[in-house]
């Protein structure tokens, strides 16, 4: 299943495009964490989209895994060299989530358990590019992989996925995230080899 509308942007690459240049294959997958995986009690999960405004719209996990959710299959891309391709998620559109947020927010700054952050573009939050995933391979996510779940935003380097995402906070300024504020390019756009600040 193709996860681009079709026809709507030319340069959007289909699942299993090839691989991003200076990336190698991998077929296991990888764990990359800056710090201890957060032990997330389900009774006790939310996940939040504040507005620039400061209106709210929040989520508990049965109010989350009740909204509709779809099958991703998709190419990740890391920037320490390695890609998988063709991984299978099943996730939560961001689309589907910012339906009821009223926002003109140019910016989107993606908050995890455990003090992780990650910066981008509202657009590239939007029109089936991110989901908030919470099964990989047919299973429930592994906390490794950041269940109970995490953003997926696989058109950028795979460093903008928080891993345990507890909130989106929408924002008329950029705000770097934990990587972007420690030289890691703003955006990340593999294809464009956007690894670091200068790229
Ligand atoms: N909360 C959190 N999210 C995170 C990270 C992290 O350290 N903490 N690492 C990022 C990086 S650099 C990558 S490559 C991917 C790795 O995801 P994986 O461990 O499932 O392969 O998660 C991203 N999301
Ligand atoms: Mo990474």
């Amino acid at each position: 299943m193709g996860t681009v509308s079709r026809g709507f942007r030319g340069k959007r690459r289909r699942p299993s495009a090839g691989l991003p240049p200076g990336q190698y294959l991998v077929e296991d997958f990888p764990v990359l964490s800056a710090g201890p995986t957060p032990d997330i009690d389900l009774a006790e999960w939310e996940f939040t989209i504040s507005s620039e405004t400061g209106d709210q719209q929040r989520w508990d996990w049965a109010a989350f895994r009740s909204l509709p959710s779809e099958p991703i299959t998709v190419d990740i891309h890391c920037v320490t060299h390695w890609s998988k391709l063709g991984t299978s998620w099943e996730g939560v559109s961001l689309d589907t989530l910012l339906e009821g947020v009223e926002t003109s927010a140019s910016f989107a700054l993606a908050k995890s358990y455990g003090g992780y952050s990650s910066n981008l573009p509202l657009e590239d939050l939007t029109v089936h590019k991110a989901w908030i995933a919470f099964r990989y391979d047919g299973e429930e996510l592994e906390a490794e992989h950041g269940g109970p779940a995490r953003l997926l935003v696989p058109h950028l380097y795979f460093w903008k996925s928080a891993k345990w995402v507890r909130g989106i906070q929408l924002l008329d300024q950029d705000e770097p995230g934990f990587w972007e504020s420690l030289g890691y390019h703003n955006y990340g756009d593999p294809w464009r080899e956007q690894r670091f600040w200068g790229d």
